[in-house]
């Protein structure tokens, strides 16, 4: 059991999970924080070295993560985003993204009761295996034509020039292909994320602030139609108090511990 949940709260989300037709999962940065990528938010956290701070305690989000900020520099914005591009690249799965994919692999399937919500842009969870991923805030991994539009996959190196050029229109540049503040998600992706949250039975959020809209409402479009609830993160957020289970823990300890409680008969 992960040393900060309860193991009563663990074995009543469990129960749920077990009896659960239809989950939806959110996830954010602190899914990813134990494969060594910076969360954006969060306490500053004692146990964790300087350079693994969240981000917004050291850079300014209006400087780098909004449309205004990429038009007044966008040889910083690049490179910043550059910087991070090779360190998800090089990042790998944590037993938290391995245990999401498990759960697909059990509820998913052609009857698509399982729907993987990510805000997260480090394709991480794909990498861990996991099959119906609706991005809701793009990929870092993948770079667009700020004029036609077209995704561009570069290769695993450093950009030489930024902003690099686009290979899709001569004079153009790339930008990366993920969602900042102010832009709209990809359609399709809201609409998915809408329609699971809609129809789940068990909503759960790992490791989000719950503070970056739409994405943090999904929750309690599920909760009015019925879904029980699970948090999982290492502190609480403003979802806290009205989900039904709360799990604090680190999501790599936490999720499969709660795989193991609802599916592994020795467990129960
Ligand atoms: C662990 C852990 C471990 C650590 N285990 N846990 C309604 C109300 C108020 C404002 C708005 C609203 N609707 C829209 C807005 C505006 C805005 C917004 O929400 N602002 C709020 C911040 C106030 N939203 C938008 O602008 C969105 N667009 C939009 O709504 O468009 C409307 C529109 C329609 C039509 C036309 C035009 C516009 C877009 C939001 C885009 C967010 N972009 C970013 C950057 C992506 C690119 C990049 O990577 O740089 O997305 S910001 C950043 O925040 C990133 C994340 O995906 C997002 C969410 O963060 P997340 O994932 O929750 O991470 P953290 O760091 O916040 O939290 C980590 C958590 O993990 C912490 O709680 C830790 O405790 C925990 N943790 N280790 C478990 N081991």
């Amino acid at each position: 059991m992960p040393e900060s949940s309860g193991q009563s709260e663990l074995t009543a989300a469990a129960g749920a999970l077990a009896r659960a037709r239809r989950v939806a999962v959110l996830t954010g940065a602190g899914v990813s924080a134990e494969s060594g990528l910076r969360t954006f938010r969060g306490a500053t956290a004692a146990d964790l070295p300087a350079d693994m701070q969240a981000l917004w305690k050291e850079f300014d989000p209006m400087r780098l993560a909004t449309p205004e900020a990429f038009d007044a520099d966008p040889a910083m914005v690049t490179r910043w985003y550059d910087w991070r591009r090779l360190g998800c690249l090089a990042a790998e799965p944590n037993p938290g993204h391995r245990a999401l994919a498990t759960l697909e692999g059990r509820l998913g399937g052609a009857s698509g009761s399982f729907h993987l919500l990510t805000q997260n842009v480090d394709r991480l969870h794909q990498k861990a295996g996991s099959r119906n991923v609706v991005e809701l805030h793009g990929s870092i991994i993948e770079w667009r034509c700020v004029r036609t539009g077209r995704a561009f996959l570069p290769p695993p190196e450093p950009f030489e020039s930024f902003p690099p050029p686009s290979p899709h229109a001569a004079g153009a540049v790339l930008r990366p292909n993920v969602v900042w503040f102010g832009e709209a998600l990809p359609e399709a992706a809201l609409a998915a994320a809408y329609a699971a949250a809609e129809s789940c039975d068990l909503f759960m959020s790992v490791g989000t602030s719950s503070v970056v809209y739409p994405a943090a409402g999904f929750l309690d479009v599920a909760s009015a139609n019925g879904a029980v609830t699970i948090e999982v993160n290492r502190e609480p957020t403003p979802i806290s108090e009205r989900v039904d289970h709360c799990l604090l823990g680190r999501s790599g300890e936490v999720l499969p511990a709660l795989l193991r409680a609802a599916f592994d008969a020795d467990a129960r």
